[in-house]
């Protein structure tokens, strides 16, 4: 030990000081020179082994040292960081809810019939019984009752089975032209992989002078090639309902199983989805339309089923379970 070695690391131990960033780094350079086995304490340890006739000045010397160290380390100062701010980088979003498959396909299949020309109506999912069955030429002992697995209220009330009771309130309302959408839902005791208790349809109905089978044809033609693609197979199938006459049922080939047959189909290829036919001269006369001027076509169309071959969904059960996982796919 001599002054040299002393001046040395009393440079040092300033240059260290000054080069910390952190408090971290500031106290390890303070235990290096002066901790309990740092190289300041150990020399001040060490006086005592020295020349007498030296001891005085390195004595003074390491205090000194000592001093500006310790004065170095209280004066430190760490220039704050600047918060490190990329506006390159993209911001942290909040998750944004999504619509319901069901809902998507309803927006898209009301938009399709706004684009023809149809406007919008609404009616009551508690319906009364006479619109939901009598109006509609469905007598208290028509079989057609029985097929409708219904959910009633009391005796003048019940669930809508469908949404053609819509056609009465708005021919009640309105005389023609009539050219009408009405979507909602509506409950049948019903449930398996292509039936569900309750479902929505949108329902179509159009009223004029000189409306035929072949514009109803060509209405559903042009909505079911917009909605699945021109190479879709669509068929055309006789059918009954006592609310119109004659009556047809459309199907889709099976998307699921092209055409081949699966369970969804119930191996027969197709899928059905809507029904529809000319208005029966009896709803006309219960709603004050003379049928002698007025003809029109009327349809109601299954949104689940639209949905199920859209997206190729095997169980119409997967909308209404709300799992997650099912819905984000969409
Ligand atoms: C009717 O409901 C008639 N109101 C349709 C109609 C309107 C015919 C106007 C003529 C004129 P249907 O019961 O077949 O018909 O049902 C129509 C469509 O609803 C079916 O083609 C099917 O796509 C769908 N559907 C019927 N029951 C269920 C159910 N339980 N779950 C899901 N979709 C169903």
């Amino acid at each position: 030990m001599n002054m040299e070695w002393i001046k040395n690391i009393e440079d040092e131990a300033l240059k260290e000081i000054e080069n910390t960033k952190t408090e971290q780094e500031l106290l390890l350079v303070k235990s290096k020179y002066l901790g309990d086995k740092g190289k300041i304490t150990l020399g001040i340890k060490g006086i005592k082994d020295l020349d007498p006739s030296l001891r005085r000045d390195v004595g003074y010397l390491l205090n000194e040292a000592k001093r500006k160290i310790k004065k170095a380390i209280s004066e430190k100062k760490f220039v704050e960081e600047e918060e490190f701010f990329d506006e390159t980088l993209p911001p942290i979003m909040p998750s944004f809810g999504k619509l319901h498959p069901i809902t998507k396909i309803m927006n898209e299949v009301v938009s399709l019939f706004v684009q023809l020309g149809f406007s919008i109506s609404e009616g009551p999912e508690i319906e009364l019984i006479e619109y939901n069955f009598d109006a509609l030429n469905i007598p208290p002992s028509h079989p057609a009752r029985d097929m409708h697995d219904t959910f009633y209220v009391d005796d003048k009330w019940l669930l809508r089975t469908h949404t053609s009771p819509v056609q009465i309130r708005v021919m009640k309302e309105k005389k023609p032209p009539i050219r009408i959408i009405a979507p909602g839902r509506v409950y049948r005791r019903d449930s398996d992989i292509s039936h569900s208790p309750m479902f929505h349809q949108v329902e179509g109905l159009l009223v004029d002078h000189n409306i035929s089978f072949s514009n109803l044809k060509g209405i559903l033609s042009f909505f079911l090639q917009e909605m699945f693609g021109h190479d879709a197979e669509i068929r055309f199938r006789p059918s009954y309902f006592p609310f119109t006459e004659p009556s047809s049922e459309v199907d889709i080939g099976c998307i699921l199983c092209s055409g081949k047959g699966c369970r969804t189909c119930k191996n027969t290829g197709w899928l059905e989805i809507l029904g529809a036919g000319m208005v029966d001269p009896e709803v006309f006369k219960y709603v004050g339309i003379d049928s002698e001027k007025y003809t029109g076509f009327a349809f109601g169309l299954g949104i689940e089923r639209i949905a199920m071959l859209k997206y190729g969904i095997s169980d119409i059960r997967l909308f209404f379970e709300n799992d997650w996982r099912f819905l984000t796919q969409f």
